[in-house]
């Protein structure tokens, strides 16, 4: 195994639409392992979609998340330097151009492409399986097939409250120290929530997960 370190880059695109909580879900993975995680926001060129895009990912970007706006079309270039010296791994929805990516950076690797489906706004599922591409001496760049779930099974109730960076000031605070911070009093992320201190969406991302 590799000692390098990891990154996780999540790339979503202006088209087709992608989820907010698909994209949640890959972030909270990245940060429950330490994992440096990158948003890519692909097809920059489409610039009627962009503003939308940008929009759905404003909270992300406030919280601290880095967002790479880039073209795997025409400016591919621009991720290089986030690899350099890690493994990292594209994950993301099927259509949002992961391959492209990897081929505009890797001209060798040859992974198989396909437009998307205009009817149904998705990917085609093209790439089937995770592939390693060597991006240089010291740099692997991992495809990986479009993702439709987003499984965080393994990690506890404990762990997902801590992969969210703008809840760990409020953990243990509430006044029950095993709150599951749903409709205990004295609870302080609803408090936070109530107050827009933490974005509702985001908590509500949370409740789904920890069910
Ligand atoms: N306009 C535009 N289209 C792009 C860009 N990047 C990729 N595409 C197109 O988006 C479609 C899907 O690209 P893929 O690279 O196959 O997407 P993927 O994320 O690998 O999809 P899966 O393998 O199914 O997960 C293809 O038709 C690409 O040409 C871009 O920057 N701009
Ligand atoms: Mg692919
Ligand atoms: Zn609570």
């Amino acid at each position: 195994m590799s000692s390098r370190p990891s990154s996780r880059a999540a790339a979503v695109a202006t088209e087709p639409a992608f989820s907010d909580e698909l994209v949640a879900r890959a972030l909270l993975a990245a940060e429950s392992e330490d994992i440096a995680p990158l948003i890519i926001l692909n097809k920059c060129d489409l610039t009627d979609r962009l503003p939308a895009a940008r929009e759905r990912l404003a909270t992300l970007s406030s919280l601290g998340y880095r967002v790479l706006e880039l073209s795997a079309r025409d400016h591919a270039e621009d991720l290089r330097p986030f690899l350099s010296g890690k493994t990292s791994v594209l994950v993301g929805q099927s259509g949002m151009g992961k391959s492209t990516l990897v081929n505009a950076l890797i001209p060798e690797a040859n992974a198989a492409t396909r437009e998307i489906s205009l009817a149904l706004d998705s990917g085609k599922h093209t790439t089937t399986h995770a592939t390693l591409y060597h991006l240089d001496a010291k740099s692997d760049l991992i495809d990986s097939p479009g993702l439709q779930e987003f499984g965080l099974g393994h990690l506890d109730r404990h762990e997902i409250e801590h992969a969210f960076p703008e809840f760990r000031e409020y953990l243990g605070q509430c006044r029950f120290r095993d709150c599951r911070h749903d409709r205990e009093p004295g609870c302080a992320l609803t408090a936070a929530v109530t107050g827009g201190a933490i974005d509702k969406n985001r908590f509500a991302v949370y409740r789904r997960i920890v069910g």
